[in-house]
């Protein structure tokens, strides 16, 4: 599967306001857990997830699942 598109989807779902990143309101709503997660991704600390960071995110999690 291609981790951009998962990317599209996702934003298809939680983007709210459609500005093509995710802030961490959006992706964790308001789950703990997830906003944890979300700092982790959030590489350049912009406070949001683009694709670049959520393919990343998914690339890691693909090679902890071998
Ligand atoms: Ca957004
Ligand atoms: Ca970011």
């Amino acid at each position: 599967m291609f981790a951009g598109s998962v990317f599209a989807s996702t934003l298809a779902d939680k983007d709210t306001d459609k500005d093509g990143k995710l802030s961490v309101e959006e992706f964790a709503v308001d789950k703990k857990k997830l906003k944890k997660k979300f700092t982790k991704l959030d590489a350049d600390k912009d406070g949001f997830l683009n694709e670049k960071e959520f393919v990343k995110s998914m690339k890691m999690k693909g090679e902890k699942e071998k």
